[in-house]
């Protein structure tokens, strides 16, 4: 609810994006019909059930384990993502009155643009091509609206996200070490304070490390979002070893009797070579303490990239044992889709998705959720 239009508020530049493309392609050869009742189909399949619960935490947490913070803080300058046109979004759903309804031939024709349309929005080609597929299997020749369209792609959508979206496993070890990694500028730190909050907040404790030690500003912003979130930080002098540091967390981690061990690290691609050897440095030392560790590595994408992610994914693949992934940057992006090329190409679980820069703007993710807001599905 909250959550819901929260997501759907800020993914509306991919949702108009996408919206004002399906309606452009129906209405191009298309007819108007002066009934209605075919506009029930509107709803999609799989979204027209109730949506679960989205105020779950992003991880695994025990049943106790209470909610993130609501939001409380007020809005960030940032957030200038205009607000939906309800009026535009209503008359798309078909809601209400038996207006006329645009209604097209569903043709090859047809699956081309709606082909276009997704591979426009980041979705990939290989992806767009099997939904748009699965669209037009025992369709073709129907006639169709934009609502139906819409409620379709979101039903295909939300399958495919389906068998990623799952929050991130809690194990008993102790500390449980969860290592992110990413290039610079996805999110990584931001992301490390928002879910100690959220650990913190459901009564675990942890401990974050420093481990982007090459920039002095970089531990600084940590250190701050440690003291927001209530979390110790350790730091080590600017240039020192991060895996020296990891370790020295790892022992501070265990003596407390942390519940988790967060360890940010630097995102510089630019030199892969080095990349690779200081985090494989990393969990080599900390490898000597659990040789289970890191029990999750957590690649953070930001979703404005668009399909730059992939190779993302490729890479950090090959440089870490990477176990999920965090999206970041949803609010205000047009590149909602390339979520759906990630889920449907690597099949990495998506833990959770940056939905702004405050504390509490990381959500769990929800598929159908997510496929509503990404088409611009209505929901009552
Ligand atoms: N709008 C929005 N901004 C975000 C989100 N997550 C992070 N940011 C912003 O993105 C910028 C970079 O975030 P950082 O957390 O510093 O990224 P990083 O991966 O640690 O970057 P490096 O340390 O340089 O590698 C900051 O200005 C954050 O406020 C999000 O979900 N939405
Ligand atoms: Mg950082």
């Amino acid at each position: 609810m909250a959550f819901f239009s929260k997501l759907k508020d800020r993914l509306f530049k991919s949702s108009s994006k996408l919206e004002e493309g399906l309606e452009a392609i129906v209405e191009d050869g298309g007819e108007v019909e002066a009934e209605a009742p075919a506009v029930q189909e509107a709803t999609p399949e799989a979204p027209a059930e109730a949506p679960a619960a989205v105020s779950a935490p992003t991880f695994e947490a025990p049943a106790e384990a209470p909610k993130p913070t609501p939001a409380s803080s007020p809005a960030p300058e940032s957030q200038t993502v205009p607000a939906p046109k309800p009026g535009l979004l209503s008359r798309l759903t078909g809601q209400g009155r038996s207006a006329p309804v645009v209604k097209r031939e569903l043709d090859d024709d047809m699956l081309e643009q709606l082909e276009e349309l997704l591979i426009a929005s980041d979705m990939g080609v290989d992806t767009a091509l099997r939904v748009t597929a699965n669209i037009a299997e025992g369709r073709m020749g129907r006639r169709v609206s934009t609502p139906e369209i819409k409620g379709l792609l979101a039903g295909e959508v939300s399958r495919i996200m389906e068998t990623v979206a799952r929050p991130m496993p809690l194990y008993p070890s102790k500390p449980q070490v969860v290592l992110i990694v990413g290039v610079n500028g996805a999110g990584k730190t931001t992301t490390i304070g928002k879910l100690a909050s959220q650990f913190q907040a459901a009564g675990k404790s942890v401990v974050i490390a420093a481990g982007d030690t090459f920039r002095a500003a970089a531990v600084e912003q940590l250190q701050v979002w440690g003291d927001r979130a209530g979390v110790p930080v350790l730091t080590a002098p600017e240039g020192s070893d991060p895996a020296s540091l990891a370790f020295d967390a790892m022992t501070k981690a265990e003596a407390d009797g942390a519940d988790l061990l967060m360890i940010d690290t630097a995102g510089r691609l630019q030199n892969r070579q080095d990349l690779m050897e200081e985090l494989a440095k990393i969990v080599r030392v900390i490898r000597k303490k659990d040789p289970e560790a890191p029990h999750n590595t957590l690649l953070v994408l930001d979703a404005t990239t668009g399909q730059n992610a992939i190779n993302q994914v490729e890479t950090f693949q090959k440089l870490a044992d990477v176990s999920g992934l965090v999206m970041t940057k949803l609010d205000g992006t047009a590149k909602g889709g390339i979520l759906v090329s990630l889920a449907d190409k690597f099949g990495l679980p998506i833990h959770a998705i940056g939905v702004g820069e405050q504390i509490d703007d990381l959500q769990p993710f929800d598929p159908e959720e997510f496929a509503t807001a990404l088409i611009g599905v209505e929901q009552s």
